[in-house]
């Protein structure tokens, strides 16, 4: 039976190319900072989004926790978003192992965090609050769809932060998808960020892997925060060469992802009993309800996989389709046919 797996990009496997380059991989220990790979991954990723330095992680959840625990101290907050990844699926980690009290702004349809609620939640001195340290962001925002936030948005939190003395930290688990469907340079678009953090191991197909980007002495600090997490690899080299291939290989290809999330959602829209916001859908996910009520949630998602369809309910009656690298065109194809017989 034909498997379309819609549920995340987390489930790209290696590409062929990332395969040969693992195997031949040049390793150290990269605890003694002498993996060369690494290194050289390291060095890409931070030319790549503009930065001094670079760390490689083990996956996008280490990386927003060790960028959290460098810029904040125990009792000291952050401002993020109320659907932010960072606040709702990450087990609130910056709080239970860093003391980071997180303060939550409502996120606006396109990932967004309103500018006057931002400016609103920043603590004034006194003795009676946490001091605001850091904002964080999310590009592409995960449960908004996958939105971009755009470089004049990125400038406008850019200018608060400034006059407050706060840092940006960016969960950039998909900034390559927002870089592509913006059309702006990774740089220039991670340019207001102090820290950023992108995943290798989403759409862009590494098997393992996250980088964290921004200067030197910040990256210092997520270096010491990455050791005291466990996350002090040896000769992770072997999954760095992947990450090279990535980088080098597999980010001007996400524009396929989007158009095929783009011809998903089109033709969801047009099915009976489904509702989909097509302006949303902006690069590879697609969330969409079942308006049926005859027909609960579950028995639809167990309905698609018996045709080998699979998607993610995330518990807020929402269906998440995620296009990637091994779903192809004529993959869309097969899912809306699949649809149209089973919605009948
Ligand atoms: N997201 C996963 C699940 O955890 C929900 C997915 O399938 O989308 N930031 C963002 C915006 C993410 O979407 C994710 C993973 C992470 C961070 C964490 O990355 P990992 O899974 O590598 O820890």
């Amino acid at each position: 039976m034909r498997v379309v797996d819609l549920r995340s990009d987390t489930l790209t496997c290696p590409t062929p190319a990332m395969s040969r380059a693992m195997a031949e991989a040049d390793v150290g220990d990269d605890v003694f900072g002498e993996d060369p790979t690494i290194n050289r991954l390291e060095a890409l990723a931070a030319d790549r989004l503009g930065k001094e330095a670079a760390l490689f992680v083990a996956s996008g959840t280490m990386g927003n926790l060790v960028s959290l625990l460098a810029h904040c101290g125990r009792g000291e907050e952050i401002i993020l978003g109320s659907l932010s990844h960072t606040f709702f699926f990450e087990q609130g980690g910056s709080a239970a192992v860093g003391g980071i009290h997180p303060r939550t702004v409502p996120n606006q349809p396109d990932g967004t965090l309103p500018l006057p609620e931002i400016e609103a939640a920043i603590r004034v001195d006194n003795v009676h609050f946490p001091q605001t340290r850091l904002i964080v962001l999310e590009n592409t925002h995960n449960l908004c769809s996958g939105y971009p936030l755009d470089i004049d948005y990125m400038r406008a939190v850019g200018d608060i932060a400034r006059c407050h003395d706060l840092k940006i930290h960016v969960d950039g688990a998909r900034f390559f998808n927002a870089a592509v469907a913006l059309g702006v340079a990774p740089d220039k678009l991670a340019a207001e960020a102090d820290s950023i953090s992108f995943c290798l191991s989403k759409g862009l197909a590494a098997p393992v892997g996250s980088v964290v980007c921004g200067r030197l002495d910040f990256i210092a600090g997520a270096h010491r925060a990455r050791k005291v997490v466990g996350g002090g690899m040896r000769q992770a080299g072997v999954l760095a060469a992947a990450g090279i291939v990535a980088l080098s290989e597999m980010v001007e290809r996400l524009a396929d992802d989007h158009a095929n999330a783009r011809k998903l959602a089109q033709g969801l829209a047009e099915m009976p009993g489904l509702s989909v916001d097509l302006s949303q859908i902006k690069t590879n996910i697609v969330f969409f309800e079942l308006t049926r009520a005859d027909m609960p949630l579950d028995q639809l998602i167990k309905m698609l996989d018996d045709e080998g369809v699979r998607m993610l309910t995330v518990g807020d009656g929402r269906i998440r389709a995620v296009t990637h690298y091994h779903i192809t065109a004529e993959d869309i194809d097969y899912t809306l046919g699949v649809f149209s017989r089973m919605l009948k």
